[in-house]
């Protein structure tokens, strides 16, 4: 099922990002139940071959698959939804003309300005993605592709509702460590000010009926998270996972 139409279900879902580039990372997530994975090509070492075979494999496992892009851009942009990427996550986005530069080039003309092939996402034009008509496919297409703006920015958390509203933006990501980097309290999550921000993030989206992720660097986190009611937590990351567990292990040895 598409993480879309988990959250229109009403579900809380958890997912994790993946930082190892790692297309065997992805089938694990899956199997350990993880609603959907982020592929992070923001802070990763690995570049457009390694997330289109991440977003390959993670759909033969029925896994939904988001990605978080370097930067908004149409290169990136249209080869990872074109890949089949569920959708599209901004890092550090400023403006509400950054959002609309975003919408403009993720999703069809209704919305935007998307830019048309038959590729892999439509089973290259042979499957029947267009048995009701291209302008059919391209309103589906944009209503479940979910475009996703991390508020960590002090302009993206003072434009927070004309975002959140805009059409087009389907829901907003908490990046906890650079807004509180922004706020000037890094790292400081229980500081009012940081906590009022995120309330404030959660309350605007909720008002305006769009999902509302945030990060959560562990599970104790998550679940005060999911207990605050957001919709989705992020946990932690491939690599910080295989680490911990590494760790626990080599611990249990030296004992
Ligand atoms: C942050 O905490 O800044 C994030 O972007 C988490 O992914
Ligand atoms: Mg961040």
């Amino acid at each position: 099922m598409k993480l879309i139409d988990k959250i229109r279900n009403g579900e809380r879902t958890a997912g994790t990002f993946l930082n190892l580039g790692s297309a065997v990372a992805a089938e694990c997530a899956a199997i350990a139940g993880f609603d959907y994975v982020i592929i992070d090509l923001e802070h990763s070492q690995f570049g457009f071959p390694e997330a289109a075979d991440m977003i390959k494999t993670a759909a033969l496992r029925g896994m939904p698959v988001l990605v978080r892009v370097p930067e908004i851009s149409r290169a990136w942009i249209l080869k990872l939804l074109d890949a089949g990427a569920g959708g599209i996550v901004v890092p550090g986005l400023k403006t509400k003309e950054e959002a609309e530069r975003l919408v403009q080039l993720s999703k069809y003309p209704g919305l935007g300005s998307r830019g048309f092939c038959p590729t892999r996402v439509c089973d290259f034009g042979y499957g029947d993605a267009f048995r009701d008509g291209i302008l059919s496919y391209a309103a589906k297409t944009n209503r479940d592709t979910m475009m996703i703006p991390q508020c960590e920015t002090v302009e993206c958390l003072e434009s927070i509702e004309e975002i959140v509203s805009m059409e087009g933006i389907d829901g907003i990501f908490i990046g906890p460590f650079d807004l509180s980097l922004a706020l000037g309290i890094p790292a400081e999550f229980s500081r009012k000010e940081f906590t009022d921000a995120i309330e404030h993030i959660k309350d605007v989206c909720i008002k305006h009926g769009k999902p509302v992720f945030i990060f959560a660097p562990d599970q104790s986190t998550a679940a005060k998270r999911m207990e605050e009611g957001y919709t989705s937590v992020t946990i932690s990351a491939d690599l910080n996972i295989l680490i911990d567990s590494f760790r626990a292990v080599t611990a249990a040895l030296k004992k």
